[in-house]
């Protein structure tokens, strides 16, 4: 089977924190684990480039919007590589591809009538000539009138309003007061697809919670969605009109299909064929379900092009308890987090969290610390480093051959893990792992291979440690979608190339190399600094 695989594309404008390396672990993980189950599986992402804010931020910076993308496109794909993961394609969504993709998908919807135009009120700020988006103005809330709410909602009672019926509405641009002013939108007849969404959305969406969310929302009726945006504004302009673009929500997640198409390009594969012939699966946060699940499905059949097959949603990271803010001093950028632990020890720790649950994620750097100390390398490692010496000593560093009846007694566990990893359970998964490792430990401890050493019973010893590391070599493969570069480690240290799930069981270890530690317990002392850090 073919899997075409996305994580949710990070805006252009700010470097990744650790809750963006949440989702790309969450993906990877999976990409990898397909793989290993002999699956065709291509992993693909890109730059979120438009909008107001990367506008401003451009303007704020005294450069172009385009500009400040390039750097950040180059910076994000810089920290994929660093958490290493297997991405065939980084690409933009300020691109020709997306640019001809945007414009089709809107040309097919206008002539089918699934998109029309309407004179709307909105704030305009004069003296930053702008229209406000509900992010950048702020008022009195109509219903309770708590001070200083945005534009869509109150964050004190919760209601969600009009920004035109916010009292006091001031612009947060120029803190001026915004006057009312009409202009001509493009909407997105989201109604015309209520049926399709109805029956699609249940069979693409897996996860319970979004399934009520879904239809919490079918139930209180589908608003059209408005689409357009007046200049000044950077994204794509709105075919035969001068001044009004289209809204960056529209052409962003046709960017996940224009990374494939510039992927496909580039490899001389015909992009119609390839994403029909696939199973398309998106990963993303829990606050971009409505994007996902009901304007993405629709926008597609609209153009004719293929649905998703899935589109899988994880809850929000919290460090040490709460949300992340730099104002708390929880803030951790991706980049940064690397100069206190590897990357594979962010992997291991998001995925021993991650399940189909979509409740919030919490990184504590004292759990961290006592999570890797205790599974990764109490247990895992702890293996090979009561077993590998006494081969290297006494067996000219030959494993054994024949020694596989624990790792056969394990078959049915390792198939297991298997399942979780393909169904997105990686807590369950590692679970799993970690039970089985603390068996063969106590295997280990039970038969005293360095008592049998001590004893001249050689051949017994190096049998033993010949069971224990086979069950180590596949438990090797089982995680090595988890942690990928110690992984690689591993199979280098058990002279063996790289191997995926249909090694497992198979009696394939020689001779072996010389023990020597892979991994440093983690120190809270070396912690230190690591949530002050600023942007
Ligand atoms: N750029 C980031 C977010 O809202 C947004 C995702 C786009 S996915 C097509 O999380
Ligand atoms: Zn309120």
């Amino acid at each position: 089977m073919r899997y075409l695989i996305t994580s949710a594309l990070p805006y252009a404008n700010a470097p990744l924190h650790i809750g963006h390396v949440l989702e790309i672990v969450q993906t990877d993980v999976w990409v990898r684990s397909l793989k290993l189950a002999g699956n065709e599986v291509f992993y693909y992402c890109a730059s979120d480039t438009h909008g107001t804010p990367i506008m401003l931020k451009a303007q704020e910076l005294n450069t172009t919007p385009e500009e400040l993308s390039k750097k950040y496109k180059k910076l994000h794909s810089d920290t994929y590589k660093s958490y290493n993961v297997d991405l065939n394609n980084f690409h933009t969504t300020h691109s020709k591809e997306n640019k001809e993709l945007t414009e089709h998908f809107f040309n097919s919807a206008f002539e089918k009538g699934d998109i029309y135009t309407k004179e709307i009120e909105q704030l305009f700020d004069e003296q930053k000539n702008i229209f406000l988006s509900d992010r950048f103005v702020k008022g009195e809330c109509p219903s309770c009138g708590a001070k200083d709410q945005y534009g869509d909602a109150c964050e004190v009672c919760g209601k969600t309003y009009d920004a035109l019926d916010l009292k006091n509405p001031y612009s947060t641009l120029s803190k001026s007061e915004p006057v009312i002013k009409k202009s001509k939108h493009y909407f997105f007849k989201l109604n015309n697809f209520k049926e399709f969404l109805n029956e699609t959305v249940s069979e693409i969406s897996n996860q319970t919670p979004i399934k009520e969310k879904l239809k919490e929302w079918f139930d209180s009726g589908l608003k059209d969605w408005d689409i357009s945006r007046d200049e000044p504004y950077f994204g794509f302009k709105i075919p035969n009109e001068d001044s009004k673009y289209l809204y960056v929500w529209l052409d962003a997640p046709i960017g996940y299909l224009s990374s494939i198409k510039n992927w496909c390009d580039n490899n001389n594969i015909d992009f119609n064929d390839f994403i029909n012939d696939s199973k398309i699966v998106h990963f993303i946060g829990k606050d971009i379900v409505y994007f996902h699940l009901l304007f993405w499905p629709a926008t597609l059949k609209a153009a004719n092009f293929p649905i998703p097959n899935e589109v899988y949603v994880h809850g929000f990271l919290t460090v040490e308890g709460e949300k992340m803010s730099k104002s708390k001093g929880n803030f951790i950028l991706a980049d940064d987090a690397l100069n206190y632990a590897e990357a594979d020890f962010f992997r291991y720790y998001f995925s021993s969290k991650l399940n189909r649950d979509i409740s919030d994620i919490n990184f504590s750097i004292d759990d961290f610390i006592q999570k890797i100390n205790s599974d990764l390398i109490g247990k895992y490692i702890n293996i090979p480093s009561r077993t590998l010496n006494f081969i290297n000593k006494f067996n000219n560093s030959q494993v054994k051959k024949g020694c596989n009846t624990l790792t056969a007694s394990f078959r049915n566990k390792y198939d297991q893990v298997i399942v979780y990893l393909s169904e997105k359970e990686y807590s369950k998964a590692l679970k799993e792992i970690m039970d089985i490792a603390d068996s063969t430990n106590t295997y280990i401890s039970n038969e005293e291979p360095w008592n049998k050493a001590k004893n001249e019973q050689i051949d017994e010893c190096i049998s033993v440690c010949s069971e224990a590391l086979n069950v180590f070599k596949d438990l090797n493969i089982l995680i090595s979608a988890i942690i990928p570069t110690t992984a690689d480690k591993i199979f280098s240290l058990l002279n063996i190339n790289k191997q995926n799930y249909s090694n497992l069981c198979e009696d394939s270890l020689n001779d072996v190399n010389e023990f020597k530690p892979l991994l440093k317990r983690l120190e809270k002392d070396n912690f230190e600094g690591i949530l002050n850090n600023n942007e």
